[in-house]
């Protein structure tokens, strides 16, 4: 018989591509840029055809990106949930129409944990703890009160609230620190600076910036110069992610310590659809490597940064 001609649905024998649908959050940080390009590059290696939805930190535009997905039947959905709640209405909708679902980077709350088959990404509670732990030595020695400002991610989401808490638990049972400004900078440079400029305004004797994400610390670093304060001498930085920007401000000095949450997570993810698809076994949860950077590392790293 004559083969389909290959489209964009169909490989080069004119069989039919396995079809992901993936609702991404945004495009609110340097990592997110590179956790896109990592999941539309392995899609292309896989020959899956993807479908991809970007959903500009909007809860309401990945619900409708996952409905539509429902309704083109792709063979599997994958999304990385802006917030942690909120999610079981339209996975109910995919379970019934029998679309096995899978979590990149960012886990949900649900009392249902049929409602998705695996969650691939970081730890975040170990990332806010190892930036914690940095800090407690890093002020062994401190005899005064050491004053901390918190840039947070997107309320509610599950960077956030970990992050937060892996941190603050580490950090404040000691009562020589002291938390004396949160709010949320929404991951972005925009609104770290912005947050962080207000910061400066509101209280004189910050000491340590904790950024819930490199792009907020890079932000925080534009107020704190343009406020006539030294970033890494005035106020002393530490944040996660490990963006190559963030590893060029440690080598100026200017960040001290940089906790690693991997983006580069598509092979892995494409490896777990195809076994979605195929009705395999997948683990219920898949956590990724990383590791903590210090600022006297972070010029031999430079170089190797691919995000
Ligand atoms: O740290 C931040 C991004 O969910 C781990 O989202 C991700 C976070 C990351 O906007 O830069």
């Amino acid at each position: 018989g004559k083969k389909a001609p290959a489209g964009s649905g169909t490989d080069a024998n004119g069989a039919k591509k396995l079809v992901f649908g993936f609702s991404q959050v945004g495009s609110e940080s340097g990592w997110r840029a590179a956790n896109t390009k990592s999941i539309q590059d392995a899609a292309k290696a896989a020959g899956f055809e993807l479908k991809f939805s970007d959903a500009q930190q909007k809860q309401e535009n990945q619900i409708a990106a996952i409905r539509t997905f429902i309704q083109q039947k792709v063979d599997v959905i994958g999304f990385s949930p802006v917030v942690v709640t909120g999610w079981d209405t339209v996975l109910k909708e995919a379970k019934a129409a029998g679309i096995p679902v899978i979590l990149t980077d960012r886990a949900i709350d649900t009392q249902d944990k049929t409602l998705y088959k695996t969650f691939i990404g970081s730890d975040f509670v170990k990332e806010g703890t190892a930036a914690g732990q940095w800090l407690v030595d890093a002020e062994k020695s401190a005899t005064g009160t050491v004053n901390i400002a918190e840039l947070e991610g997107t309320t509610g989401s599950a960077p956030a609230i970990d992050r937060k808490k892996g941190f603050e638990d580490m950090v404040l049972k000691d009562p020589r620190f002291k938390l004396v400004a949160d709010q949320t900078g929404d991951f972005t440079r925009a609104k770290g600076k912005e947050v962080m400029t207000a910061f400066l305004k509101a209280h004189k004797d910050i000491n340590i910036l904790f950024a819930h994400n490199d792009d907020m610390a890079m932000g925080a670093i534009q107020a704190i110069e343009e406020a006539g304060l030294k970033p890494g001498k005035d106020i002393r930085i530490v944040s996660i992610d490990g963006v190559k920007d963030a590893f060029q401000a440690m080598v100026d000095g200017k960040i001290e310590v940089v906790v690693e949450c991997n983006p580069l997570i598509g092979p892995q993810v494409m490896d777990l659809v195809r076994k979605l698809k195929d009705k395999a076994e997948v683990p219920a949860r898949v956590e990724s490597k990383e590791g903590v950077f210090t600022k006297d590392k972070a010029a031999a790293e430079l170089p190797n940064r691919q995000y």
